[in-house]
């Protein structure tokens, strides 16, 4: 059935769109458009992110219900996706990415999702905060804010925006705290303070995590407790939470996304709902591209 649809491949020295893509050739009756096909000007290639993010799961299947064979999604990160991205955009040349949203490229640029009409890549859906079994008990404290974190994608975006523009995380989320003291109070309200106690967090380096793992670390941090961040994989984010090595991750993408890991784990965390909604993944491409499905890609 499905064939190797992911390649192992590091995502370092893109050759994309060195494929022809530009329709001004010398040869053979010159048009303005390209004759080459998408899938040949982007050598076949869709530039995904780490292996354990749910969008490559759904991009696999995705390749297989539109019968798209020919086409290889690379693996890579969110860091590498958005620095291939830039080098494209910048060319104004084809790329076709697995992206999201909330996220600050559909701010730096301009970006279109591709239709999707089997709805692969699911619908909206919401991002939850997820606790390890016994937090409550052992640090109420931390639950309780934990349980009223909540905010929306401008929010996240804004702190995101602030960070690809240079600002260390750490700052953009104090910043952001700073402008957001009745968020904040709501979050913290009724909540005990810590006395240094230790709060693992743990977080994909996806830059939508960098920015809430960092706002809820630094709230924490302002209550008194002791924070560690670890930076991981999806699949040890989820393994963490439910072996009880992780108190907590704010990086659940539900119902769909992260679909795979609830099931695998179910009944060893406990899920304190959402704290963003409506968010959404797909495929990407630059809006200069002149396709606007997925069902494009088989031509
Ligand atoms: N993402 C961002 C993740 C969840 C957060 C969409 C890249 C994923 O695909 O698992």
């Amino acid at each position: 059935m499905l064939k190797k649809v992911v390649k192992a491949s590091l995502a370092i020295g893109f050759t994309l769109g060195l494929a022809a893509c530009g329709g001004n050739s010398d040869e053979a009756g010159t048009t303005s458009t390209s004759s080459a096909s998408v899938g040949e000007s982007v050598d076949y290639e869709i530039v995904g992110i780490d292996p354990g993010a749910g969008i490559m799961k759904a991009t696999a299947s995705a390749i297989e219900e539109y019968g798209l064979e020919d086409w290889t999604v690379v693996e890579g990160s969110g860091a590498a996706m958005t620095a291939a991205l830039k080098k494209a955009y910048d060319k104004e040349e084809p790329i076709i990415i697995t992206g999201w949203t909330p996220h600050w490229k559909f701010s730096a640029f301009d970006l279109k999702y591709l239709e999707d009409p089997k709805g692969v890549y699911g619908g909206e859906e919401n991002i939850h905060t997820i606790a390890r079994n016994g937090l409550e008990e052992d640090m109420p404290g931390v639950y309780k804010f934990l349980d009223q974190f909540n905010w929306t994608s401008d929010d996240m975006g804004s702190v995101m925006v602030d960070i690809n523009e240079g600002t260390k995380p750490e700052e953009a989320a104090a910043n952001w705290i700073e402008e957001n003291p009745d968020k904040v109070a709501e979050w913290t309200d009724g909540v005990e303070e810590g006395n240094g106690e230790e709060v693992k967090l743990a977080y994909v380096a996806w830059d939508s995590e960098i920015a809430s793992t960092n706002i809820v670390g630094k709230v924490l941090t302002d209550l008194g407790y002791k924070v560690k961040m670890s930076q991981v994989e999806a699949g040890p984010m989820w393994t963490g939470v439910a072996d009880g090595s992780v108190d907590a991750h704010v990086a659940g993408w539900l119902p769909v996304t992260h679909a795979d890991y609830v099931e695998k784990y179910d009944g060893q965390f406990e899920d304190l709902g959402s704290n963003l909604e409506g968010t959404k993944i797909g495929l990407v491409v630059p809006a200069y591209m002149d396709i606007d499905s997925i069902e494009d890609l088989k031509e």
